[in-house]
C-alpha cells in the first residue's frame, strides 16, 4: 500500500460533509424525508384511517428509540397485518419462478428453510438481521420511514440496512409508493443475503461518504435504478432483481410488459435520469449481470471528485479514510 496514508480527522477538508466513521455513528443517521405520509398526504390510503395512523406512530417510536447494539424490538403484528403479508407473499411465490433472478430465488429458499419466510406471519426484523449476519455480514436497524438519501446510503457502507417495520395499508397490498416492511422483507432481504449483491450495495454506500450533495443525488439515482428497480439478463431472458419490483406485483408485471422503455445500465447516464416515486416507472435499466454492474459502477465512481478513499474495517466496524493522492 505504498503512498497511501491514513488521514487523521483534521486532514479532511472542512468542506467535506460530516459522515459516520463507526457503526455507532449511525445513531445520528436517521433523518426522515417528510413525504407521502399517512398524516400529510390525502392520497395515502391511511389518511382517513385513524387507527392506521396510530399504529404507524406506535411502530415509529421503536425506531426513534433504537440505539446501536440494541436487539430490534419484537412487534406483535395484528391479524390484519399478517394477512396483508400473506397476500403479497403468495403472489411472490407464484411469480418468482418465472420472473425473479436466480440469486433472489436461491436466497428466498434459504429464508424459507430457516422458517423465517412463512405465509402466515410477518418475519421479525431481529431474526432477519441474524440471518443476514451469517450470510453476508449485513445487519438491520429499524427506521421510522423514508430516510434522506445521505443517511440511508451511509449506513450501507457499514453493511447496515435501515429497514421500516410498519405494514402498508390493507387496502393497497400490491403497490405502495412508500417503503414498508413487506417491501424490505420480500424486496431487499433475499439479495442482501447474496455475497455479490451485498458487496455492490456496500460499495454504493462507501462512495457516498463525504460526497457532495450533487454526488449523493447521482448515487441515489443509481441506487434507484439498480437496487430498487433493476432488471438483469439471464440466458437472454429479462429478470427482475430490483426490490421495488419484487415487492410489488403490480409494478413487476408492468416492468416486464411491453409498456416501459428499457435501456442498458450505464452509470454515467443512469445517474442523471430524473425519476418520480409515486407511480410505476416509465424507464428501467437492464444490467448484464451483478458482476458487470459492479464493474461499471466502480469505473464510474473512480471519476468522482472526492480527494480521499475509504475502506471499511469489519473487525472494528470503522471506516478508515485514506489519502488517495
Ligand atoms: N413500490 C414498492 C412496493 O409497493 O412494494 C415500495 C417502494 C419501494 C421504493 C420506493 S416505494
Ligand atoms: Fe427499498
Amino acid at each position: 500500500f505504498a503512498g497511501v496514508n491514513l488521514l487523521s480527522e483534521n486532514n479532511i477538508s472542512n468542506k467535506t460533509p460530516w459522515f459516520p466513521r463507526h457503526a455507532v455513528d449511525l445513531d445520528n443517521c436517521n433523518h426522515l424525508m417528510t413525504k407521502y405520509e399517512p398524516e400529510l398526504d390525502m392520497n395515502h390510503p391511511g389518511f382517513a384511517d385513524k387507527e392506521y395512523r396510530e399504529r404507524r406512530k406506535q411502530i415509529a417510536e421503536i425506531a426513534f428509540a433504537y440505539k446501536y447494539g440494541d436487539p430490534i424490538p419484537f412487534i406483535s403484528y395484528t391479524e390484519s397485518e399478517n394477512s396483508t403479508w400473506q397476500r403479497v407473499f403468495n403472489t411472490v411465490l407464484d411469480l418468482m419462478p418465472k420472473h425473479a433472478c436466480k440469486e433472489y430465488k436461491a436466497a428466498f429458499n434459504k429464508l424459507q428453510e430457516a422458517d423465517i419466510f412463512v405465509p402466515h406471519r410477518i418475519p421479525q426484523l431481529e431474526d432477519v438481521s441474524n440471518f443476514l449476519r451469517k450470510h453476508t455480514g449485513f445487519t438491520l436497524r429499524p427506521a421510522a420511514g423514508l430516510l434522506t438519501a445521505r443517511d440511508f446510503l451511509a449506513s450501507l457502507a457499514f453493511r447496515v440496512f435501515q429497514s421500516t417495520q410498519y405494514v402498508r395499508h390493507a387496502n393497497s397490498p400490491f403497490h405502495t409508493p412508500e417503503p414498508d416492511c413487506i417491501h424490505e422483507l420480500l424486496g431487499h432481504i433475499p439479495l442482501l443475503a447474496d455475497p455479490s449483491f451485498a458487496q455492490f450495495s456496500q460499495e454504493i454506500g462507501l462512495a457516498s461518504l463525504g460526497a457532495s450533495d450533487s454526488e449523493i443525488e447521482k448515487l441515489s439515482t443509481v441506487y434507484w435504478f439498480t437496487v430498487e428497480f433493476g432488471l438483469c439478463k439471464e440466458n437472454q431472458q429479462l429478470k427482475a432483481y430490483g426490490a421495488a419490483l419484487l415487492s410489488s406485483i403490480g409494478e413487476l408485471l408492468h416492468a416486464l410488459s411491453d409498456k416501459p422503455e428499457l435501456r442498458p445500465f450505464e452509470p454515467a447516464s443512469t445517474s442523471i435520469q430524473p425519476y418520480q416515486d409515486q407511480e410505476y416507472q416509465p424507464i428501467y435499466y437492464v444490467a448484464e449481470s451483478f458482476e458487470d454492474a459492479k464493474e461499471k459502477f466502480r469505473r464510474w465512481v473512480s471519476t468522482m471528485s472526492r480527494p480521499f478513499e475509504v475502506r471499511f474495517n469489519p473487525h472494528t466496524e470503522r471506516v478508515e479514510v485514506l489519502d488517495s493522492v
